[in-house]
């Protein structure tokens, strides 16, 4: 299996603001524990972080013919982005959502998720578990 994990705007800051809703640990630490289990379940996996909507989009295309399956989570587009919605759509790649806290329980424009409808799968208030969850499911299809 290859999988993509993509994460979008901000995340880069993990563990630098808002540890309250986010956690301590970094972005970094995010990339090895999944490049750990990863590991475990002998499964490739490339990570790509960018805060612009465009770049993501490239990055949902780029897997297209590569990758089995993606990990995404899109931050603050998945409340506002139709770009991503239908690039995961036009790729046909088993997708999971992926939130680190949970979008439903907070303000409520985050109850919105345009991607969610693309997605085999969303997994919300797990922390960082939620991405181990994420790679199991794909791994498990
Ligand atoms: O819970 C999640 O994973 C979110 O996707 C995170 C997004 C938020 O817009 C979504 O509603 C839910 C925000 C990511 C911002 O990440 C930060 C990390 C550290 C410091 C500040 C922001």
């Amino acid at each position: 299996m290859n999988i993509l994990v993509i994460n979008g705007p901000n995340l880069n800051l993990l563990g630098i603001r808002e540890p309250d809703i986010y956690g301590h640990a970094t972005y970094a630490d995010l990339c090895a524990l999944i490049q750990a289990e990863a590991l475990r379940l002998d499964t490739a996996v490339e990570f790509y972080q960018s805060n612009h909507e465009g770049a993501l989009v490239d990055a949902i295309q780029s897997a297209y013919g590569t990758k089995d399956g993606i990990v995404i989570n899109p931050g603050a587009y998945t409340h506002t982005s139709v770009a991503l919605l239908d690039a995961v759509n036009a790729v046909g790649i088993p997708t999971v959502e992926v939130h680190i806290s949970d979008p439903d329980t907070r303000e409520e424009f985050r109850k919105v998720s345009y991607i969610r409808e693309a997605c085999v799968a969303t997994i919300k208030g797990h922390g960082f578990d939620g991405y181990l969850e994420a790679l199991r499911l794909l791994c498990q299809r």
